[in-house]
């Protein structure tokens, strides 16, 4: 099941070919139920579907996003090279391997825009990326509710200039993306899950790429289990899980460039670059 934010309210998709509207939930908040698969099946026979779908908003009400790094091999790697000089050659090789992995914090909801609204890119950095990533809805008992598509964008010249610098690179108004919608489902994503992901340039591509969830090192629950430890979440949250994609060294975004990012089951989340 597929449920979208728009102006008027939550909306379940693919009911008798349409939308339907959720019903406002007493407590204002839809995505920290921890029964959210259940209530939102329960919903399904209900009513009749909307004429006509209202844009898709940011799937976020009041969460916090946190986001997961070096979870696959190819952001170890890159990292490795960005940062050479600050070290980076020795602490990104050491969380890739280690069993505590490495979370941070990454948005709030005036910071995160959903879908055809804009990505920045910082005004003091030079080196800019997007970081498609699959990103774990998050119950404030530690439950994975559902699956939306994160854009985790990323400063790297900031970053890989000293490892202190990391919130930075990450956190500044309009550098995480997310949506379009919420893939509720009770059971973990087939590891066979393709990630895309293309960036046009004055109409043609200038970058693509793409990964599977096989790539990934770890498992989203054993994120999970970290981020909750000593932690808690009052609204839930959501979690990225980290990129497996990422752009060759002379690759920068420029403001204009358009951003899509396709998951599988989930689908495309686009928004150019301002
Ligand atoms: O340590 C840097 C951040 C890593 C990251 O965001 C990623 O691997 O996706
Ligand atoms: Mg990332």
């Amino acid at each position: 099941m597929r449920i979208y934010r728009t102006e008027i309210g939550w909306e379940l998709g693919g009911v008798h070919g349409g939308r339907i509207p959720v019903p406002p939930q007493i407590s204002g908040r839809l995505t920290n139920r921890e029964d959210l698969y259940e209530y939102l099946a329960g919903l399904e026979g209900d009513a009749a579907p909307h004429s006509g779908e209202r844009a898709p908003l940011a799937p976020i009400e009041e969460q916090e996003v946190w986001a997961a790094g070096v979870t696959y091999f190819r952001s170890r790697t890159a990292r490795m090279a960005e940062s050479e000089a600050a070290g980076g050659m020795s602490f990104y090789d050491r969380v890739y391997t280690a069993a505590r992995p490495e979370l941070f914090f990454k948005s709030t909801p005036h910071r995160t825009v959903g879908p055809g609204a804009p990505v920045r890119i910082r005004r003091d950095s030079k080196w800019n990326v997007p970081e498609p990533e699959l990103t774990l809805l998050v119950s404030p008992n530690a439950k994975i509710l559902g699956y939306t598509i994160g854009n985790d964008m990323s400063s790297r010249d900031i970053e890989g200039e000293n490892p202190l610098y990391l919130p930075q690179a990450k956190v500044y108004d309009g550098s995480c993306a997310l949506g379009p919608g919420i893939l509720v489902v009770n059971e973990p994503l087939p590891s066979k899950t393709a990630i895309g992901i293309e960036i046009r340039r004055a109409g043609s591509i200038a970058f693509s790429d793409g990964t599977t969830l096989e790539a990934m090192k770890r498992d989203p629950a054993e994120l999970v289990e970290y981020l909750f430890r000593e932690n808690s979440f009052p609204n839930g949250c959501f979690l990225l899980t980290g990129t497996g994609i990422v752009p060759p060294h002379q690759f920068t975004l420029a403001s204009g460039d358009e951003i899509s990012i396709t998951i599988d089951g989930i689908g495309t989340l686009t928004n150019p670059v301002a």
